[in-house]
């Protein structure tokens, strides 16, 4: 991308002749962000290139945004909402000279954003922000809504697409991949297990992290972002995810094994702020769901992770030759530890869930 390039997508968004200024985001796996102050309106956006490998059908995560925000705006939600800046065709995406898409978001003002919490008033104020999101969205008709990622979080379809992966994949990285392949396979049965519950569907964000928060200096949360997976799915997958990126106090890269594990108190911290936005609400089998989702969920990451590694890294950008196998080994360390303290999390939920129904 050169400064041409962001410039035609700067005039083709705010008018032309604008002045500004930019710099890029390291934030995210898909899109490419930037960040980009224009000085003759005074104020910022966030701009995205848009990755359509991963989102072939982007009109229809862009439809899905826009339902999501106008449903939010008239609601009692706290947060800024991100809504896409429109063009003056009234469209929302922009294709460039390039061929490639972009789109824009205001950028609002924060102190800081992390990829990991490790303190459990900021686990609480998280939980609580992806909790009053889930719970604000109660009552939009799914119907309104496109499945921009079908199968997304598919546990079964997952482990098949892993099945497959090593069928076709190269020797040296099979190999490689064998000792750790050894230790998920255990807990493929989690995807029948979890296939079997049931539950309704809630409108979820479906990528509950921590990197899609930003904070104000008070530790408070002024917005959740990246709505680009919001689509109905049972609720485990919302609490799964935060549980995946809250509760170990290393990045999900990280290669020194040893730290990565179980914050109990940031579980705990995540579990109450979770119920205080949605305790009442939910239901008792969604409620019982909640453990082993999360288990659930940090097994389909795991499983991710090594396919794209066995597919020889098409998915998530690499920085090196084995960075998506040490995420995979990362996540699988980090499935064992909370598997290890099931009994643990169930009871915590328990207590969790009962304080806020009394
Ligand atoms: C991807 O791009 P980013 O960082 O928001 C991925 C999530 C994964 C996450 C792992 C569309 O999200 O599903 O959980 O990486 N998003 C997509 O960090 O695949
Ligand atoms: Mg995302």
């Amino acid at each position: 991308m050169d400064e041409a390039q962001l410039n035609e997508v700067i005039n083709a968004f705010f008018g032309p002749d604008q002045v500004w200024s930019s710099y890029k985001i390291d934030n995210g796996h898909i899109h490419q962000t930037w960040h980009v102050e224009v000085h003759s309106l005074h104020r910022g956006f966030a701009i995205q290139q848009f990755n359509e490998s991963v989102f072939t059908q982007p009109e229809l995560v862009m439809g899905n945004i826009l339902e999501v925000v106008a449903w939010l705006a008239v609601r009692d939600y706290p947060m800024r909402l991100p809504v896409p800046r429109t063009l003056p065709d009234g469209h929302t995406l922009f294709r460039d000279s390039a061929q490639q898409l972009w789109r824009a978001f205001p950028w609002f003002a924060h102190d800081y954003t992390t990829t990991t919490l490790t303190d459990p008033d900021e686990a609480f104020a998280g939980a609580q922000a992806f909790g009053r999101l889930l719970r604000t969205l109660d009552g939009l008709p799914s119907t309104r809504l496109q499945a921009v990622l079908p199968h997304f979080h598919d546990l079964s379809h997952r482990i098949s697409q892993l099945a497959k992966a090593i069928t076709e994949a190269d020797e040296q990285r099979l190999q490689l991949a064998k000792p750790w392949l050894e230790r998920v396979k255990p807990y493929f049965d989690l995807a029948n297990q979890l296939a079997k519950t049931h539950l309704p569907l809630r409108i979820c964000h479906n990528d509950a992290k921590p990197a899609n928060l930003l904070w104000d200096r008070h530790g408070r949360v002024v917005a959740v972002i990246d709505f680009d997976t919001i689509m109905p799915n049972p609720v485990w997958c919302d609490f799964g995810d935060m549980v995946r990126s809250f509760v170990s106090p290393v990045a999900e890269d990280e290669t020194d094994f040893e730290l990565v594990g179980v914050e109990i108190e940031i579980f705990q911290a995540l579990t109450a702020g979770f119920f205080e936005a949605t305790g009442g609400w939910l239901t008792l089998p969604e409620i019982q769901s909640l453990a082993d989702g999360a288990l659930g969920i940090v097994l389909e990451q795991a499983v991710r992770f090594l396919t794209d590694f066995l597919e020889a890294d098409r998915y998530y950008p690499i920085e090196y030759e084995t960075h998506n196998l040490m995420r995979a080994a990362n996540q699988i360390t980090l499935l064992e530890a909370l598997s290890d303290r099931r009994q643990d999390l169930l009871r915590i939920i328990r207590r969790s869930a009962a304080h806020t129904l009394l």
